[in-house]
């Protein structure tokens, strides 16, 4: 057995029913198999073992009083996974479906996702079971303060600064902060994604869907292609999806679909962003609605059938795993040319590997979508230097590290001899450079 292998089977026994987890450690494990050849001194050193152990993992009670007068107890996250290169860095996701497992493969992947970006960031993640869909905002708000009354002692801003993710924009993390800084008196970055009033970074809200749009077209670009006149579906109706869609139609694409977790629409007139932005940031409503008012689209309930429209370029921008084998199939025989996530993980093994087979270009998440992350970096840089950057600055700089960030997974592939699979360029080149810390900071 290898020793990519032996770490693999280890990790599967000693953490039981965590099905994501274990998914994400394959992804990743099995790509690094020729740099740990390369390397004999990781396996010396335990490397491998020692990067798919948290450092650190914290789960906690969380209680509040629902409108009702009812108390409410959720379970609360961080998992602090790898503080090599930065202070971990990392989103907290609001949704029912959160568990260890989940929060587990997050983490693990933002450790790459932020080697990636070229910043001084390690990797963490955390949340909640809690949904905030439905309650009210002194619900929301009670929850929030709850969370961070717990949270705070763990974190700080040169320790661990978390931000959003599915459930957590801008108002739950004012509240997140506005608590924080109640109990420990300190006006610091420990949060990105802040609003402007109070140290947040211009261009973060727009960062994750620009950042993935930026990568597809210097892949794109590499190609002698653009994204003029090109077809795409978009998953998911939330933060990444709508910015993901404002800059690909800003750059001559039509966005044909979108969804939220009850259905998807279909305008073939290409989608009309101001009613989507209304419907979801303003109303925070349901995507059907969309369908009620603009003439010539249609909403159908479920999710799956989205993958079925053809299109050139798919953005998944969900969750995890909504892009199964069938799934994957359907697109490629529809002749997608470009598949980028923009989700963490919301492409199954099997289905990644029918996008390999089929030689499109494949743009794993962490490699795609950590414009979020990296832009956040650049809201902690301002938070220190207490400067705030203009939109095109913070912009101008997202998008030179999302380029960047194609051309090393790019030369990484080639390197180790996979030229074009870009799932093996981010992994090896993501792993290299906290392999390289670990390995400097000895057995910690
Ligand atoms: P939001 O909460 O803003 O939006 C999530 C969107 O995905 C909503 O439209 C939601 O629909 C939909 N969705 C969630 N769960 C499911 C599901 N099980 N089935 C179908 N649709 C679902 O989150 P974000 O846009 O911030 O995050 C989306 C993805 O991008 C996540 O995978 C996240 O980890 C990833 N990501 C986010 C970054 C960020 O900066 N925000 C950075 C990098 C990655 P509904 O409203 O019905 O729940
Ligand atoms: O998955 C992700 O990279 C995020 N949710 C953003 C994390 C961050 O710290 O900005």
């Amino acid at each position: 057995m290898t020793y990519v292998e032996r770490v693999l089977e280890n990790l599967k026994k000693n953490n039981p029913n965590e099905p994501e987890f274990h998914q994400a450690a394959t992804e990743i494990l099995t790509t690094l198999a020729p740099v740990v050849e390369k390397h004999p001194e990781y396996e010396a050193w335990g490397l491998l073992e020692r990067f798919v152990e948290p450092e650190r993992v914290i789960m906690f009670r969380v209680p509040w009083v629902d409108d009702k007068g009812k108390v409410q107890v959720n379970k609360g996250y961080r998992v602090q996974f790898n503080s090599a290169i930065g202070p971990y860095k990392g989103g907290l996701r609001f949704h029912p479906s959160v568990n260890l497992s989940i929060i587990k493969f997050l983490g693990l992947e933002q450790i790459l996702k932020n080697s990636l970006t070229g910043l001084p960031i390690g990797g963490g993640k955390g949340g909640s079971d809690f949904d905030p869909k439905g309650k009210s905002n002194r619900e929301v708000m009670a929850f929030c303060q709850s969370f961070m009354t717990e949270l705070y002692r763990h974190i700080g801003a040169d320790t661990d600064v978390p931000a959003g993710d599915i459930g957590v924009g801008g108002r739950e993390i004012g509240y997140l902060f506005g608590q924080y800084k109640r109990i420990r008196d300190e006006h610091v970055g420990v949060l990105t994604g802040r609003g402007l009033s109070y140290g947040g970074s211009l261009a973060r809200t727009e960062a994750t869907g620009y950042g993935l749009v930026y990568i597809t077209e210097e892949a794109m670009k590499a190609r002698g292609d653009s994204f003029k006149g090109k077809t795409v579906i978009i998953s998911g109706s939330g933060n990444v999806a709508i910015y993901a869609c404002q800059k690909a139609q800003s750059l001559g694409a039509k966005i044909v679909a979108m969804y939220d977790s009850n259905g998807y629409i279909y305008d073939p007139n290409g989608i009309q962003l101001d009613v989507i932005k209304d419907i979801k940031e303003v109303k925070r409503g349901r995507i059907k609605e969309y369908a009620q008012r603009v003439k010539g689209s249609k909403y159908t309930e479920g999710c799956k059938g989205l993958w079925s429209i053809p299109c050139d370029v798919a953005l998944p921008c969900a969750t995890q795993n909504e892009i199964d084998e069938q799934s994957a199939k359907l697109l490629v025989e529809n002749g997608v040319k470009y598949v980028a996530e923009g989700a963490n993980m919301p492409s199954t093994l099997e289905a990644i590997e029918v996008f390999q087979k089929s030689g499109i270009v494949f743009l794993p998440a962490k490699a795609a979508n950590a414009g979020g992350v990296a832009t956040s970096a650049l809201e902690m840089a301002q938070s220190s230097g207490r400067l705030f950057w203009p939109f095109e600055e913070v912009d101008k700089k997202l998008k030179d590290i999302m380029v960047n960030i194609y051309h090393n997974i790019d030369n990484a592939s080639k390197e180790y001899g996979y030229e074009g699979n870009y799932v093996m360029g981010a992994n090896i080149a993501g792993f290299i450079k906290v392999a390289d810390a670990m390995l400097a900071h000895g057995i910690v």
